[in-house]
């Protein structure tokens, strides 16, 4: 008779311990995804652009290109070692053949749309950047030099071994 209470008792708690583990192990699950994204959502204005984290695993990466700006831009990705702000210019814009490599691009588009590009970007050092230049009232306005820049960093958490 006794014993029967204890065993019921017993019961009730391996049950309740049952409910806390499938918790915690659905939370760890979330953890992992979000600290593996492949997926990076950019952010187009007058005269930033913006990023949601500024680093990410090598890998394929997709840039979510939003333009929430007034005119027209674009994305460069440039892989280089300089600072966002110290790339070599000509004629009021990134001079893409000598600030480093142009891995991939989304040509200009318009305001409140969104264009997304899918690269295979390994560890180093990028930036993300919009070369349009414009010529308003015999004034050129590069859109990289008023502000359209911004570094990003592709590296791995840890060593593993390669893939
Ligand atoms: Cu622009």
């Amino acid at each position: 008779m006794q014993f029967e209470r204890v065993f019921f008792h017993f019961g009730a708690v391996f049950f309740l311990l049952g409910i806390v583990f499938a918790g915690c192990s659905r939370g760890s699950g979330n953890l992992k995804s979000d600290a593996s994204p492949s997926e990076v959502q950019v952010t187009l204005r007058e005269w930033s652009v913006a990023v949601d984290r500024g680093t990410v695993r090598p890998g394929r990466i997709t840039f979510q290109t939003a333009n929430r700006g007034t005119e027209d831009h674009e994305l460069v990705i440039l892989r280089t070692d300089l600072p966002a702000d110290a790339l070599s210019l000509r004629d009021d814009r990134v001079d893409e053949a000598t600030a480093g490599r142009i891995l991939g691009e989304i040509e200009p588009f318009a305001p409140a749309t969104e264009k997304e590009l899918t690269l295979d970007l390994e560890p180093g050092s990028y930036v993300l950047l919009c070369n349009i230049v414009e010529t308003e009232n015999g004034q050129k306005e590069g859109h990289y030099t008023m502000g359209m820049r911004i570094a990003f960093k592709v590296e791995s958490s840890r060593s593993r071994p390669s893939e």
